[in-house]
């Protein structure tokens, strides 16, 4: 049984990924870009905003300038989006699965490739469920890296090998096995490779079904 169990946030804990795939697409309209939800779930799914963009302008030639203008301009499409979240849109059964988890005193942290967590973590009013927060200030390498994850686990004082590690992305899984944890997947099965564990939706789900094999 893990000492710690350490949640991505978008996509895992609320449906934030819909709104970043919204706000890509958004751009890459605008950019006349074709983009789809397909390549948002391969390529940019849990990936931070400036290794996204480059996968979206890959063989396209922008300024440093233009590509700082368009990692903002997806921002404020992104924000625009989270501005009216509410509490409500935690995962269902969230709050309950946190609260069984710290019940069996299993600590909890958050691992966030996003600058806008804190945002996101305000609106959802969750912050009173996890002992750490890790988000897109806190390391320099995103993911596929483990730092991300590292760094959670360090914020609990816990070692990585008595961590587990929840995620939506390919990226995020990836990140989580080479941190030494073990990985559980939310979504589906072809998505992920090296997942110790796949579940469909995090929707409803207990302790139990994080850890049983
Ligand atoms: P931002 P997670 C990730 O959050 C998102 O999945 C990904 O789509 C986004 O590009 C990345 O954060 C950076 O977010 O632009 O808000 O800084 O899944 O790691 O919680
Ligand atoms: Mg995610």
């Amino acid at each position: 049984r893990p000492k710690a169990i350490i949640f991505d946030l978008d996509g895992v804990l609320t449906d934030t990924s819909e709104y970043h795939f919204q706000a890509w697409k958004h751009l890459a309209d605008d950019e006349g870009i074709p983009f789809t939800r397909e390549e948002n779930d391969a390529h940019l799914r849990g990936v931070g905003r400036r290794d996204s963009l480059m996968y979206l302008i890959r063989g396209r030639q922008y300024s440093e300038e233009q590509i700082q203008e368009m990692m903002e301009r997806k921002n404020r499409y992104y924000n625009a989006l989270i501005e009216k979240m509410t509490p409500d849109e935690i995962v269902p059964g969230g709050i309950d699965l946190l609260k069984e988890i710290r019940a069996a005193g299993i600590k909890t942290a958050i691992a966030s490739a996003s600058k806008n967590c804190r945002t996101v973590v305000e609106r959802l009013q969750i912050a009173p469920y996890f002992d750490g927060i890790a988000d897109g200030y806190s390391v320099v390498n995103g993911k596929p890296a483990p730092d991300l994850f590292v760094y959670a686990a360090g914020l609990l004082h816990t070692p990585t090998v008595a961590c587990l590690g929840v995620e939506d992305a390919a990226a995020g899984i990836e990140a989580i096995k080479k941190a030494g944890m073990r990985a559980v997947a939310i979504g589906p099965e072809e998505r992920f490779q090296g997942a110790d564990k796949v579940l469909p939706t995090l929707d409803h789900k207990r302790l139990s079904d994080l850890l049983e094999d």
